[in-house]
């Protein structure tokens, strides 16, 4: 990441959590990057900083680009965000797949694809690799959308593939999720098992340019017409592109806006959204906190005296939820 040459030359490390959340806030995208270095470490300042640009997000449209490997993700993105910015938009986006373009892992062709974007100082482009923890990728993902949110990035595009709970995970922070496939390769049946086809608010069909693009629009038309239709409920569109030549992207765009605009017409609708992911975030923060505790209280010797049945497990079980409670915290 280039700063922006508007940049003084600033000690970071000299600043208090106010001060870079005041830095970030103004725009200060070396002061953003850092931060994204701690979410990425596990610092413990991040969850300081997140804490204070919390209330100045919630602004940016949300977007989720999911599907399979090598269904042209990322050439979307890159044709996306040139939309985008033609528009005169300042985009975000966080790329989780760790062999996508932004990231370190990029091989040379998806490098170049966004080449154009990486001088841009109204892109910012970040890519998460944040494994291991239960829900991490899904966590770090929102964390770092939220601070380009703050920052006034909108739209911004989280692209991850749709394989794995943790991967479809961080698009359940999307307001609006597009749904990559291509033509062949029975693609439309795997979409389905990998519960791809419940989070679609667009589909896009990607490789038209290819034979059967017509068809998988048509299979897909037809599974679609299986499912329960709820009165006003939004049926998803379906886009086709050439991402290569950037066929359909503004279609795409359009698809992807009129999304939002239904959903902030249906009120309701919005508020649930945002309820969703709030409980998302919400569980994932606990959870990982619960398991990491309990993780630090099960000891040897409890394991040993259920194993040699001097205890049962149920009791132990309610024992450590119990001291878990008691253990309420700051409030
Ligand atoms: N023929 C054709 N090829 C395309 C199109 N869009 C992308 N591709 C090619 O498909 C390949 C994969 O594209 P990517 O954009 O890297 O796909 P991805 O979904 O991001 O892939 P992963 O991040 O690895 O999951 C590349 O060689 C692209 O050039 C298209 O519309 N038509
Ligand atoms: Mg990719």
């Amino acid at each position: 990441m280039t700063a922006p040459l508007t940049t003084a030359p600033a000690d970071l490390g000299t600043l208090d959590d106010a001060g870079f959340a005041t830095r970030i806030l103004g725009g200060d995208v070396r002061a953003a990057a850092r931060l994204m270095r701690f979410i990425d470490d596990r610092h413990p300042r991040a969850v300081a900083i997140l804490k204070r640009l919390h209330p100045h997000a919630g602004r940016a449209h949300i977007v989720g680009l999911t599907g399979n490997p090598g269904a042209g993700k990322s050439t979307l993105a890159a044709a996306l965000v040139a939309h985008w910015r033609a528009l005169g938009k300042r985009v975000g986006v966080v790329a989780v797949d760790p062999s996508s373009p932004f990231s370190g892992g990029a091989i040379l062709g998806d490098r170049i694809r966004m080449a154009e974007h990486s001088l841009d100082d109204r892109v910012f482009i970040r890519s998460v690799a944040t494994r291991g923890h239960m829900g991490g990728l899904s966590r770090s993902a929102n964390d770092i959308a939220m601070v380009m949110d703050a920052m006034g990035y909108d739209p911004i595009l989280i692209e991850t593939v749709g394989v794995g709970q943790d991967e479809i995970d961080v698009v359940k922070v999307a307001e609006t999720t597009a749904v990559v496939l291509v033509p062949g390769l029975g693609d439309e049946i795997q979409a389905i098992k990998a519960g791809l086809l419940e989070i679609a608010d667009v589909f896009v069909v990607n490789k038209a340019d290819r034979d059967g693009a017509l068809r998988a629009e048509k299979d897909l038309r037809m599974l679609q017409s299986l499912g329960a239709h709820a009165e006003g409920r939004w049926e998803p569109p379906i886009v086709r592109t050439i991402a290569i030549q950037r066929e359909g992207i503004g279609e795409l765009a359009d698809a992807i806006a009129a999304h939002r605009r239904q959903l902030a017409a249906a009120g309701p609708a919005l508020l649930d959204r945002a309820r969703t992911r709030a409980r998302h975030v919400l569980e994932s923060l606990v959870t990982d906190r619960v398991t990491r505790e309990l993780g630090q209280m099960i000891d040897d010797a409890t394991l040993d005296a259920i194993a040699a049945r001097d205890r049962d497990p149920w009791s132990e079980a309610e024992r450590l939820f119990a001291a878990i409670r008691h253990d309420r915290g700051p409030t």
